[in-house]
């Protein structure tokens, strides 16, 4: 692991609007290593975006997409699913030009909780709208990760085990899986068992407590998601998502303290625990 120390990251996503270099800055100012970028290649210049984050001494460590209603890439209807793919696309084009490593992947979009067709015919389109941005990603040598989500945001993939099955059927080896603490503590009987049986194909992990704020102010133990993320070896981003108490986790509006408040308190938070847990596992002789 790079200096042996996690390498943090915050998602831009709930800074609303904000003009993308006092997002870079803040990220920045509180010693992030990176920054998640939302998923949105009309609206943000990723060219900019490189020249910002290459400025600030930081990376982009991954791109949170935007799966809306016409961004499903399960939709029974093949033109739907065939403007999902672009989507995506579009997106492995914006992270190579940012040299952003990961995209984040839902098979159907986000808030549909029910099948449009026969859910064996469904797993067959993921397999198959997988790996067609998978194979084209490749080429542009970017990543996915295959995010769960909890089961009242989709009815497809809300476990790692199902994610980890999905990702094997596609056959491809430029990703592998992505744990967001939120949904699993909705959907995993054990977090951290989740994340070591994922050992290998751990490509993107989402931090946030369990009312989706920074690390430290609900139920969710850090301590042993982290000792997991170590014992497995894990040396990729861990990107803060936190989100306000809404339904929609994509619905908009400005809250005030999930700038500069969250911001910091999420990694000042994070970063001491993981200081306790490498020093215990140091003193067990187990670094
Ligand atoms: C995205 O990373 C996620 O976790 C979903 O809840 C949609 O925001
Ligand atoms: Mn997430």
């Amino acid at each position: 692991m790079a200096d042996d120390r996690f390498r943090y990251s915050y998602n831009s996503l709930v800074y609303y609007e904000e003009d993308t270099a006092t997002s870079v800055d803040r990220v920045a100012r509180f010693g992030y290593d990176a920054i998640e970028i939302v998923g949105e290649p009309s609206r943000i210049d990723a060219k900019q975006v490189a020249r910002l984050t290459k400025g600030a001494g930081i990376g982009v460590s991954s791109i949170c997409s935007i799966y809306t209603a016409d961004r499903d890439l399960v939709h029974p209807d093949p033109d739907s699913r065939r403007a999902a793919i672009r989507y995506v696309k579009d997106l492995v084009d914006f992270a190579a030009t940012m040299e952003c490593p990961t995209v984040v992947l839902h098979p159907t979009a986000n808030g549909k909780t029910q099948p449009l067709a026969d859910p064996a015919e469904e797993w067959k389109w993921a397999v198959e709208s997988i790996r067609t941005v998978g194979e084209y990603a490749a080429g542009r040598g970017v990543s996915f990760s295959l995010e769960a989500w909890n089961r009242y945001e989709t009815y497809f993939v809300n476990r790692l085990e199902q994610a980890r099955r999905l990702w094997k059927e596609t056959e491809l080896t430029n990703g592998g899986v992505q744990g967001d603490t939120f949904h699993m503590n909705i959907e995993e009987v054990s977090i951290p068992d989740a994340f070591r049986a994922s050992e290998g194909v751990l490509q993107h992990v989402h931090l946030a407590d369990a009312d989706r704020t920074a690390p430290g102010g609900a139920h969710i133990d850090f301590e042993p998601i982290l000792e997991a993320l170590l014992d497995i070896g894990y040396d990729k981003y861990v990107a803060f998502e936190l989100l306000p108490a809404m339904a929609d986790p994509f619905a908009s509006g400005r809250h005030e303290e999930f700038f500069d408040r969250y911001t910091e308190r999420a990694i000042r938070y994070l970063r001491a625990v993981e200081d306790q847990v490498r020093t215990r596992r140091e003193l067990a002789g187990r670094a």
